[in-house]
């Protein structure tokens, strides 16, 4: 058993003082006690602690490029175009280049207050497009990456079969990323064998989208996959919804619903594009809506209606997906900004009156995003993991705010990060701001950059 104490943090039953959570050998919360003495043995932070956010959706390799694809080109520029700029950047990342952009990130997700995360993997094969001696090549290098930095990862081996709707065949830019069934089964029996039962990685599927995976292929895929999380891309773009329209007669969400068993297992990845019964039919499914807000600003791919799906109780949290940005609270602020600007109210998705607008959204990412990952977090409870968070009541941008008020202020107004400890199964992997090992990984993931792009 090990004694944290928090001089305030969020219960499931609201704020609470002088907190002393304790946990187990694996660092579950064994109990959350207010008012409690501190103990002499215990590790003490002086800030208000919250349980973690996971991030539920990452493509960890498109770091690299973060920023790249903002100058225009000849044309007019789209999400179809910056897609290319992000294959042609891909086309020459080895596993050791991956594995140092990926621990770069997940110690900047660490540090901005993500506790898990959800790695949506598609980079598989050799540069040429043949398979590495290994399958599973690039996946160990995700996990690696993760270990390195300390963060629970839930790995989603991406199934990407076609380059289009009607089963075109892959262009030469998605060579890397091609399994056919066969191909994906053995991945995912070599990742059970590898990671089955580990305390910090989750194995689930990721079909990549109904544009790259025909509706045979992802039926008998979600049936020999009967355990984990299941994401899938879907209706980020009017194009796609166009698409699947002209060859399935159905728009991309409603023909999910209609062919898969679609249910909490489930995680939606944008699902920009929906009618009200759509976004209906999903609340009522279970499954978690994977919200990227950053990324859908920066590829131009439209407004998720949060306020609706979230009134008919729709299942939500959110992703740094491109990572053109790395933090919870940006795509949460981004989120209820979206619905300010589409609506012009204010406090569009704080749920009711006289309640925080950010309490409301954190609370709702923290299931979200442990219900898409598979974590047992999202809560400081007992049974839970200790995977927290503590935010610095000492800085000026917190200064005289207690309870949601803190949540509102780090929301809304931290641009300079408000984190300053991270705990995972109850372990500080931050502590005042630094990640012991963030300077060699820096250089690291430096010295790949000056390789890959120089
Ligand atoms: C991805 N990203 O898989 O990285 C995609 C782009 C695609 C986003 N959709 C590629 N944001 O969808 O074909
Ligand atoms: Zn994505």
């Amino acid at each position: 058993m090990s004694n944290l104490f928090f001089a305030s943090a969020m219960l499931p039953d609201g704020w609470a003082e002088d907190v002393l959570v304790t946990t187990d050998q694996r660092g579950r919360i064994v109990s959350a006690t207010p008012n409690a003495a501190c103990p002499a043995d215990a590790e003490r932070f002086a800030g208000a602690a919250v349980a973690g956010i996971a991030n539920l959706h990452s493509h960890a390799h498109q770091r690299a490029i973060a920023g790249m694809g903002e100058c225009s080109g000849e044309g007019s520029d789209s999400f179809w175009s910056w897609r290319e700029v992000m294959y042609r950047a891909l086309d020459r990342m080895d596993p050791e280049d991956f594995e140092a952009v990926a621990a770069q990130l997940y110690v900047e997700a660490l540090k901005a207050g993500f506790t898990a995360i959800a790695e949506f993997h598609y980079l598989h094969h050799d540069r040429d497009g043949s398979a590495y001696a290994d399958p599973a090549e690039m996946s160990h290098r995700a996990v690696a990456a993760a270990r390195t930095a300390g963060l629970p990862i839930t790995l989603l081996p991406v199934l990407y079969n076609a380059s289009g709707f009607g089963g075109t065949p892959p262009t030469a830019g998605q060579r890397r990323f091609i399994h056919d069934g066969a191909g994906f089964d053995r991945l995912t029996t070599t990742l059970r064998r590898a990671y089955g039962g580990s305390d910090d990685v989750r194995l689930g599927i990721a079909p990549h989208s109904l544009r790259a995976v025909p509706d045979g292929l992802l039926a008998e895929t979600v049936a020999a996959n009967p355990q984990g999380p299941i994401h899938i891309h879907i209706a980020e773009q009017r194009k796609e919804v166009e698409d699947c329209l002209a060859h399935r007669n159905r728009r991309p969400v409603e023909h999910l619903l209609d062919t898969q068993p679609v249910d909490g297992r489930w995680c939606l990845i944008h699902a920009t594009h929906m009618t009200a019964a759509e976004a209906a039919a999903v609340a009522a499914s279970g499954a978690v809506a994977g919200l990227c807000p950053t990324t859908e600003a920066n590829l131009g791919d439209g407004f998720f209606a949060a306020e609706s799906y979230m009134a008919r109780g729709g299942r939500w949290g959110i992703g740094s997906d491109s990572h053109i940005s790395v933090s919870p609270v940006e795509e949460l602020r981004w989120l209820e900004y979206g619905a300010r600007l589409t609506s012009g109210r204010r406090t569009v998705l704080a749920g009711g009156s006289r309640r925080s607008t950010a309490r409301r959204l954190v609370e709702d990412a923290q299931a979200g995003g442990a219900q898409a990952t598979g974590f047992e977090s999202g809560r400081i409870a007992a049974g839970l993991r200790a995977d927290l968070v503590v935010l610095d009541t000492d800085h000026p941008l917190l200064a005289a705010r207690k309870g949601d008020a803190l949540l509102d202020g780090w929301t809304f107004a931290g641009n300079t990060p408000l984190v300053r400890d991270v705990l995972i199964a109850g372990r500080a992997v931050v502590r005042d701001r630094r990640h012991p090992r963030e300077e060699e990984i820096a250089d690291r993931f430096k010295k790949t950059l000056g390789r890959l792009l120089g």
